[in-house]
């Protein structure tokens, strides 16, 4: 690590980058960024150095089988949430009999479901064995950032499903900005935030721009809804039932009505995933990721609208003209 960026996880930072990638930065658009050093510019958005060799990588390497689930999230939109709920989903009756204690319980939702550009950052030739046990025994069940124009050709062309999740872009920004500062401390990864939320706007944030990312996946899912689910964290907080049901019928895994009505397992589900319930749990409180960020970073408010005590009223309409600007005509756009 270099000494501006020493506070930063590694899959921000820009160390350890094959000669290969190095090669290639040199040649692509590269600007400033917030939170990281610089971000290059590949296949139309902004990526770290790590995340651009991550996503290389895996495009090159990753096999995707027709049973995967993929989840997809711009960061801050519901990764860990959505992590917890399609695992516990997916693992319902490996763990429903309380034979073994939940997994959940003890583990945060990053160390259970693997990130693909993480993974292939650290493996650049391809997925270790316990790399993929690790993520569920049956199904295999990845994250990843990437846009739906970098997703590797396997993910594409196989059957596998895809489960893409975004939040609306103020408490998105917001939740990147806390998060920011309280892993990237440094003076020199750090910006007024009337200049963050203009990058943002600029599509200048990591993986941005953001409305691109969005759009991708939402005409996927209009072109495709078997293959692309397409949820909002809104709707995930205000019908969590609902939606859980809906992504295990996408999923090909619906809840019998047993399962629903005797045994409770939807109800029981959602709860297990709360914010209220995994921000208390001891692992989710004081635990650190293999990657050295502490498991406290992912749980702040966990609300709809929290921007407000960040934003002032001028930033907030600013990121609002940007969306009504970018969405325009889409046919899709956020709730608040
Ligand atoms: P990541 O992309 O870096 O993994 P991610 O989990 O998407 O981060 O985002 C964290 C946000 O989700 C935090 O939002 P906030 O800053 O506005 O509070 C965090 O509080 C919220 N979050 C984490 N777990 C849950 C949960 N179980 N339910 C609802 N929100 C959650």
């Amino acid at each position: 690590m270099t000494n501006s960026n020493a506070s930063l996880p590694v899959y921000l930072g820009d160390e350890g980058m094959t000669e290969e990638i190095k090669d290639m930065m040199t040649s692509l658009p590269r600007q400033k960024g917030w939170m990281v050093n610089h971000t290059y510019q590949f296949q139309g958005f902004w990526l770290p150095p790590s995340l651009l060799q991550g996503t290389i990588n895996c495009q090159k390497h990753f096999q995707a089988q027709d049973s995967d689930v993929i989840l997809v999230t711009n960061p801050k939109s519901g990764t860990t949430w959505l992590k917890a709920l399609i695992f516990a989903l997916i693992n319902r009756n490996k763990f429903h009999d309380c034979q073994h204690q939940h997994p959940l319980l003890t583990h945060n939702p990053h160390s259970l479901v693997s990130f693909l550009e993480g993974v292939y950052y650290n493996y650049p030739h391809g997925l270790p064995d316990d790399v993929v046990s690790s993520s569920s025994s049956c199904t295999r069940f990845f994250n990843t950032h990437m846009a739906h124009v970098s997703l590797p050709d396997s993910i594409k062309g196989s059957s596998c499903k895809i489960v893409y999740c975004c939040r609306n872009p103020k408490d998105m920004f917001v939740s990147l900005w806390h998060f920011g500062h309280k892993l990237a401390s440094q003076e020199t990864l750090v910006c007024p935030i009337e200049e963050a939320v203009k990058l943002f706007c600029e599509g200048s944030f990591i993986g941005g721009p953001f409305w691109d990312h969005v759009l991708g996946y939402w005409e996927a899912s209009q072109k495709n809804p078997d293959k692309v689910f397409f949820v909002t964290y809104e709707e995930m907080k205000e019908r969590p039932r609902t939606h859980l049901k809906r992504m295990a019928d996408f999923l090909g895994c619906s809840f019998t009505k047993e399962e629903e009505e005797e045994k409770g397992m939807v109800d029981e589900i959602i709860r297990l995933c709360s914010f209220e319930s995994l921000s208390n749990l001891e692992v989710n409180r004081k635990g650190k990721l293999p990657n050295g960020i502490e498991t406290n970073a992912f749980f702040r408010k966990g609300q709809i609208e929290g921007w407000r005590d960040t934003l002032t009223d001028s930033l907030a309409e600013e990121i609002d003209r940007t969306s009504e600007q970018k969405l325009h005509g889409s046919g899709f756009k956020f709730q608040c």
